[in-house]
């Protein structure tokens, strides 16, 4: 058995940011009527920082922004005003390396569904340390299996949006606990992304992925592999896959906040090429690495 996928596991937590003020751990708390919890009524974010600059920052904020809107609510912030709680943030806790988790809620309402008697949404910000993924997963490559749950059809709710509602994901990710990680289709049968990161491959030198309207999340850490794609050289489109196309690629690999970039060694018990993480795929985990350390918001 090749290694799975361990769980991340974060450190103990200092400061949290709710609503504008920072509270201690202990004292972060957040109403039972608040619709983040009653209902999954709101939306995420997660991102990374390096080496004392927050990755891609302005990307997450943008798409916090966007997965707001689509869910009709209003963020009582700027943007400005919460790229700076971010760095705040950092800085409360003293951090340089780490994970922020952003969720802003509906907020505090009744016991009925209804948003409109939710007052204000809630804002709560998490910066923490990172346990990292095992070494080991990013030279040994993770297996995965294709679920038979598959993801949210766009025309119910689309999956573009970074919302607080992961059972689809998570029903997924059970599924799929034999293995490193779960392969999601979409209604059609052609492949969506993974229960917590995109897919990519590698099939005659060219770089694959489908178009976020095959169901995925657009995910910032694909958009940077596209843009490294283009730096590098290689040819890479947005097109539509099926299984098919994952079992007879030559490479392929998973991206993703937390992840970065991990190889993928074995579909359904189909060796991935030839069973090992492929040079192409080595090539831009150390690109993406050298950018993570290199670029970025400055947090002081
Ligand atoms: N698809 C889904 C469904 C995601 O939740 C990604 C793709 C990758 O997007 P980014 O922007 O991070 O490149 C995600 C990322 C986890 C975890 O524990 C992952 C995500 C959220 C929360 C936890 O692996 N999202």
């Amino acid at each position: 058995m090749r290694a799975g996928r361990q769980q991340l596991f974060f450190e103990p937590m200092k400061k949290i940011y709710i609503d504008g003020v920072f509270y201690p751990e202990a004292e972060a708390k957040i109403s039972v009527f608040d619709h983040g919890l009653l209902y999954g009524d709101g939306i995420f974010e997660g991102i990374r920082f390096y080496n004392g600059r927050v990755f891609r920052l302005e990307d997450h904020i943008d798409r916090l922004y966007d997965s707001a809107r689509a869910i009709n609510l209003e963020i009582p912030l700027t943007k400005e005003e919460m790229t700076q709680a971010h760095l705040e943030s950092c800085r409360q806790n003293g951090l340089r390396d780490g994970y922020v988790r952003t969720v802003v809620t509906r907020g505090v309402g009744d016991l009925g569904l209804n948003p409109a008697n939710c007052r204000k949404p809630t804002i709560i910000i998490i910066a923490s340390g990172i346990k990292l993924y095992p070494e080991e997963l990013y030279h040994n490559g993770l297996t995965m299996v294709t679920c038979a749950t598959r993801r949210v059809a766009p025309a119910a709710f689309s999956p573009a949006v970074k919302s607080l509602n992961y059972l689809n994901n998570i029903l997924a990710k059970i599924e799929s606990s034999q293995a490193g990680e779960g392969l999601m289709l979409n209604e059609q049968g052609y492949v969506a992304e993974c229960t917590g990161d995109n897919i990519f491959i590698f099939k005659k030198g060219k770089l694959l992925t489908p178009p976020v309207s095959a169901g995925g999340l657009g995910g910032i850490t694909r958009n940077v592999v596209l843009e490294l794609a283009g730096e590098l050289g290689v040819p890479a489109s947005e097109t539509m896959l099926t299984r098919y196309d994952l079992y007879t690629a030559d490479e392929s690999f998973l991206t993703g906040t937390a992840a970065e970039i991990i190889p993928v060694v074995e579909l359904d018990k189909r060796p991935i090429g030839n069973g090992k993480p492929g040079p192409l795929t080595a090539k831009f985990i150390a690109r993406y690495r050298e950018l993570t350390q290199a670029s970025g918001t400055p947090i002081y």
